[in-house]
């Protein structure tokens, strides 16, 4: 029991036991606030530039403070993402702090079945208490965490070596497998390493520009702006069931067949290598497996390709064309690739356009996954849960060994596997083997697939942790500890963009009530659960900065080189690599320059398989396909933050909507504004018809912001990333009275 924490009333007393160290996280500036301190006189003028918390664009803001707390944002000029351009959401980011939905203080669920306010003491004895009783009765394999790529590297890294090598949860995953999943094991095996090898000037170099499953003007709406600075009267390519935003600001759109994609792709190849539009000394050079994927293509003829995409034969060749005559080729994809059944094999048939035209390394050219959340590519490579901390390999030998040596921990507390993938923790759950659950910014009870088997599942825990800016998440109202976090502005970090910057994100405001950054929670529950020892290094976000940068040395995310925060902001972020002997320091740098890759044999590999169907086809019961995904740029994913903003509620829609095509519309008697209803095999919801011909007869849209449609969604899986299939299930849709 001594590691235990004592049940004590005097909440600030043990504030400043266990944040003691940290107070110096919650001063803003020197001589700044503490906690519930007023702030420090600062500057009126004062600004600090601080990365954005929602997308992985990554945009500086420049945070005006007055008092030393920060009331005001603009976009940062000087910085190389955003050149002073911001969105709605960035705008906004500093109001939705202020809400009184905020979560204040630990919330414990008591005997009568109610969640009430206790202190840091208490909470962190429940938390320790019970996730040990747990685990001495079912051991490791019976806990889990689910993260998230929301909050910072720092954090990332915390959380997961405290969840795995501190407190021994065998499982941990996060959101990142809902959204990123399928281009980490696209580009690891077919690059070597999970490596997105852009720099977002491309996006300005290009002579054609190819946007697959991706709606960055809704999205990444400052990517698109780059895109609009493109001074080479570029080709922009929009391949998307939907007329989206996008497709309608591009200049030729291809609205192929739902999970059409790779059949398509398998016959661009086949053209382009028919046509001669082939660059052979990269393949020969860079590049194995030609001649297995050049007979494997043949198979893919004009004929059969149109009749499955729905597009013509003349579009199919045009777009081979479009990309073969390119000068300056670059492929770009998001979710419309990621979140399918066959997400991994879609992701590298695209690289293989790329390898088989010789389209990767240089200026405006590459086979690029844009990354979602602000700091998913920090999740990636730091969170300790598809991959071993820094970059590193679970089933590598080598690298446990190092991992170990330089975190100062013993070897055997490192597993040789990652452990269970978000969908098997949750099989887990239903099936008794997972008993603990601690989740960290994320909402899955809204954004999980097949959302009513994720919230009777979770009623199956022996114990529920949410952690959570706000108390009153789908998900918060289910746990029966809920430890209430700081948000975006309220503390120190780093965030990883999608073109691989670090950048850094401020404290501007101080978090309201007791709560606490997660950063202050890890400390604060590694203490309580006695492992504060192995930790005890890990004292400020910098400090851990640093650790982390020496740990990745040598690895391909090698960012040994940078010093410190301070040459981050002096640099405009820095993108990886950046290893302590680098030559190249410019601010723009992209993968692959040499030809020259991450597998032992310098080259990258075609992969390539059979198309597989689709989970779950339509019927007579079931006629239309449903597609989700984002439905205006100001709305943030359960839309926790972005619904706390009195002027982003004004620029989208109060309720859930479905999109129909006006034929479909006519022959179902449905008027614009009807209320309807869309059922799939697991449930039905109601919600208002929008009748528009961007979506096709026989496809509905439905987008992932309003807590009901993920109620409709087929939890089915890719099978090599095990990423959510979002974007297919079968649905029926009728007029109610
Ligand atoms: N405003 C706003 N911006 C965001 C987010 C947000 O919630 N709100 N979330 C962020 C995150 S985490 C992510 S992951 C990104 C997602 O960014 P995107 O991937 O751009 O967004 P989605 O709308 O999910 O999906 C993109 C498109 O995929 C299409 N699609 C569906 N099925 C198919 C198919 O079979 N083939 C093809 N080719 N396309 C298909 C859909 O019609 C949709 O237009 O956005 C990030 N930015
Ligand atoms: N149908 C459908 N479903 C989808 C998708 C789709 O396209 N269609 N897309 C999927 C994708 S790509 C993604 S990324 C997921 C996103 O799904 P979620 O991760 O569930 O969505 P968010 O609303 O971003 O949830 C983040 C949570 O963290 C909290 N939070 C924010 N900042 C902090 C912080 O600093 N600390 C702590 N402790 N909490 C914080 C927020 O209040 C919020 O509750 O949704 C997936 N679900
Ligand atoms: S584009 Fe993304 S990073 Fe930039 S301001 Fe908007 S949400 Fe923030
Ligand atoms: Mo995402």
């Amino acid at each position: 029991m001594s590691n235990l924490v004592p049940n004590r009333p005097e909440k600030n007393t043990l504030l400043r036991e266990w944040t003691g160290p940290q107070t110096k996280d919650l001063v803003l500036n020197p001589g700044g606030f503490g906690l519930g301190k007023v702030p420090a006189q600062t500057r009126p003028d004062a600004t600090v530039d601080s990365v954005c918390g929602y997308c992985a664009t990554g945009c500086s803001l420049k945070v005006h403070l007055r008092d030393g707390e920060g009331v005001n944002l603009s976009g940062t000029s000087e910085y190389p993402v955003n050149l002073g351009m911001a969105c709605p959401k960035g705008w906004e980011a500093l109001s939705v702090l202020d809400s009184s939905d905020r979560a204040t203080q630990p919330l414990l669920r008591g005997a009568d079945g109610q969640l009430a306010p206790v202190g840091w003491d208490v909470a962190a004895r429940e938390f320790v208490n019970r996730f040990k009783a747990v685990k001495e009765t079912y051991g490791g394999e019976s806990l889990a965490w689910l993260g998230t790529g929301q909050i910072t590297v720092e954090e990332l890294a915390y959380l997961g070596a405290l969840g795995r090598f501190g407190m021994g949860f065998r499982h941990g995953d996060g959101n990142t497998r809902q959204c990123m999943a399928t281009a980490v094991a696209a580009y690891k095996q077919s690059f070597g390493f999970d490596a997105p090898p852009y720099t977002y000037q491309d996006f300005e170099e290009s002579d054609v520009l190819v946007f697959v499953g991706a709606n960055p003007c809704i999205t990444h709406p400052i990517m698109w702006q780059r895109v609009m600075r493109n001074p080479h009267q570029p080709q922009i390519v929009v391949i998307d069931p939907r007329k989206t935003e996008t497709a309608m600001a591009g200049t030729q759109h291809y609205a192929l067949s739902p999970k059409s994609d790779l059949i398509l792709f398998y016959g661009i190849a086949r053209l382009l290598i028919e046509n001669g539009c082939i660059d052979e000394a990269f393949l020969e050079g860079s590049v194995t497996g030609f001649a297995e994927f050049k007979s494997f293509v043949d198979q893919f003829s004009l004929g059969y390709v149109s009749d499955v995409s729905g597009l013509t034969v003349e579009d199919v060749k045009l777009l081979a064309k479009t990309i073969g005559e390119g000068k300056r080729v670059s492929l770009w994809w998001t979710m419309g690739v990621n979140q399918s059944h066959e997400g991994t094999r879609l992701a590298q048939a695209i690289i293989n356009i790329a390898l088989l035209t010789g389209n990767i390394g240089r200026p405006g050219t590459g086979a690029n996954s844009i990354t979602g959340q602000c700091n998913a590519m920090g999740s990636r490579l730091f969170s300790n849960t598809s991959g071993l901390i820094g970059g590193h390999d679970f089933v590598n030998a080598e690298h446990r060994s190092k991992v170990a040596a330089e975190l100062g921990i013993d070897e055997s507390v490192i597993p040789d596997s990652p452990g269970y993938a978000y969908d098997q923790i949750v099989a887990g759950i239903e099936t008794g083997e997972i008993k603990g659950l601690w989740i960290v910014a994320t909402n899955s009870s809204h954004s999980w697939i097949g959302q009513d088997r994720f919230k009777e599942a979770i009623g199956k825990l022996e114990f529920l942790v949410v952690q959570d800016m706000y108390s009153n998440t789908e998900t918060a109202i289910e746990a029966d500890l809920v430890l209430p976090a700081a948000g975006w502005g309220e503390k120190e970090g780093s965030f990883i963009n999608s073109e691989r910057r670090i950048g850094r994100t401020r404290k501007v405001r101080r978090a309201p009530g007791q709560a606490l950054s997660d950063f202050n929670i890890f400390r604060l529950l590694a203490g309580a659960w006695g492992c504060g020892d192995v930790f005890a290094d890990w004292d400020t976000p910098e400090n851990v900065f640093k650790k982390l940068g020496q740990l990745t040395a040598g690895r391909p995310c090698d960012i040994s080189g940078i010093a410190d925060y301070a040459e981050l902001e002096r640099a405009g972020g820095i993108q990886w690599p950046f290893a302590r002997q680098q030559e190249d320091r410019s601010q723009q740098r992209r993968l692959f320059a040499d030809g020259v890759f991450y597998h032992a044999d310098g080259k990258a590999k075609l992969i390539f398989e059979t198309p597989r169907s689709v989970a779950e086809t339509t019927s007579r019961d079931y006629p239309f396909v449903l597609l989700t995904g984002r439905g205006t740029s100001s709305q943030w994913h359960t839309q926790t933050r972005t619904g706390k903003s009195d002027v982003l509620r004004k620029l989208y829609p109060e309720s859930n909507y479905v999109e129909i095509n006006p034929i479909d519309a006519g022959v179902l008697g449905i008027a614009k504004g009807d209320l309807v209803e869309v059922a799939s095999e697991r449930a039905s919801i109601r919600v208002s018809a929008y009748v528009t011909p961007t979506v096709k007869s026989g496809q509905l849209f439905v987008p992932m912001h309003y807590q009901d449609t993920n109620r409709l969604t087929n939890p089915s899986f890719d099978p090599y990333s095990r990423q959510p299939s979002y974007k297919h299930c079968a649905v029926a849709v009728r007029k109610l009275p």
